[in-house]
């Protein structure tokens, strides 16, 4: 006997072993799916009327606790500044990683609160979040904790990822901020059990390779899984690094070349696209989509929400952004915001498809097909959204 079945469900359960879409019935047992497809006894009914199912949606890149913005700087940026330019001169990463020096854990819960809430009222079911704007242990630990405290608050799948190579902070230099952050904070937050994943921005105007190797070794000796800013602003071979030491994802690879889509080949590490930061930052250097599809590398997109680089609040209009600017297909891109997000941030095997076994995490929509979620800019809206089978 299972715990409710779900009718009238127009189901695309984005399980590449399942290909049913069609209108049939889902069930679920002790908050995950126990069946899906065929009819079932369950003690409860509820009919979704033939409104199309689909995974929770997942958001498994996002820098979304800051605080104060960069509103000023956008707009310097439209004069003809670059990003790196404001990053070189002060501006940039470093203005609210002051601004999050100064706001208490508190303060930091208050300001992200409704910004993930407007990524839950998408459909969004699992979110990551990193640290990063601390770059000293205290406020990175402030960070993660704010981090945890989301998990609890909301009700959905929260990640915390420490992300304190994001930046090099003012009057240290690259190797001894990386001594620190290897030896002292990394071990002090693992030990806290604040952090699901380490990362590290390798850029010409953050961290190298060699400085990947070994936050790599020490991430793997304490038991976390890795992740790496790659190829977002120059070429440095941060992404045939990381699948090489077996990252869950590499991000952004707007730089990638045929050696780090080979190395990505050989793993099985997701290539994450954040279309929404190309966008925001008017790049014109686009991912390799084509070579990525050739071999048969999962894509996933995430928002990067954050208030530098894409100040984007919606996992939807990356999608879309991600389709028009990048070139992925409707359907790729569903599965980016799905199954393959959810195998970036370390779900794979709990969240992002509709199957038995997995977390029964579901939105319903009124929308005649998947392709619509990439269609309509802006304003689309689960009807419901469900977790561990429960409505939200
Ligand atoms: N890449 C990004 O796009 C963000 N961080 C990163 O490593 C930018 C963060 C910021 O500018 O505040
Ligand atoms: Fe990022």
């Amino acid at each position: 006997m299972h715990d409710v079945i779900f009718e009238n469900a127009r189901l695309y359960p984005m399980d590449p072993g399942v290909q049913l879409s069609g209108v049939g019935c889902l069930a679920v047992t002790d908050g995950r799916f126990s069946a899906v497809g065929e009819d079932v006894p369950a003690s409860r009914r509820v009919d979704l009327d033939g409104r199309m199912v689909l995974p929770g949606l997942v958001d498994c890149h996002t820098h979304l606790v800051f605080a104060g913005d960069r509103a000023a700087e956008h707009a310097l940026r439209l004069t003809g500044a670059s990003y790196e330019e404001i990053a070189r001169s002060g501006g940039g990463i470093l203005s609210t990683v002051e601004a999050v020096r100064r706001s208490s854990e508190e303060e930091l819960v208050e300001l992200a609160l409704p910004r993930a809430r407007t990524l839950i009222r998408e459909g969004v079911t699992a979110l990551e979040i990193k640290s990063g704007y601390g770059l000293d242990l205290a406020t990175e630990l402030k960070m993660l904790r704010a981090i945890r405290r989301l998990d609890e608050m909301l009700p959905i799948r929260v990640r915390a990822t420490f992300l304190g190579a994001h930046a090099i902070p003012p009057g240290r230099t690259r190797a001894r901020y990386m001594d620190e952050v290897v030896e002292e904070m990394l071990p002090a937050v693992a030990d806290a059990g604040l952090a699901d994943s380490v990362d590290i921005f390798v850029e010409r105007i953050g961290f190298g390779v060699d400085d990947l190797d070994r936050l790599a070794a020490r991430a793997a000796e304490l038991g976390l899984p890795l992740r790496v800013h790659a190829e977002q602003l120059s070429s440095m071979g941060g992404t045939a690094a990381g699948a090489r030491l077996g990252a869950l994802s590499c991000d952004h690879l707007e730089y990638a070349d045929e050696r780090d889509v080979a190395a990505l080949a050989e793993s099985d590490t997701v290539a994450v696209l954040l279309p929404g930061a190309f966008y925001f930052l008017r790049e014109t250097r686009r991912p390799p989509v084509e070579a990525l599809r050739r071999a048969d590398v999962r894509m996933a997109v995430a928002s990067d929400f954050n208030p530098g680089s894409s100040p984007v609040a919606s996992l939807l209009i990356s999608a879309h952004l991600a389709c028009t600017l990048f070139g992925l297909t409707a359907m790729e891109a569903v599965q980016a915001i799905t199954r393959h997000g959810a195998a970036a941030m370390g779900l794979g095997h709990s969240a992002g498809c509709i199957a038995p076994g997995r977390s029964a995490d579901f939105t319903v929509w009124d929308l005649p097909s998947p392709e619509h979620l990439v269609y309509q800019l802006g304003g689309l809206y689960p009807v419901q959204v469900y977790v561990e089978g429960e409505p939200l």
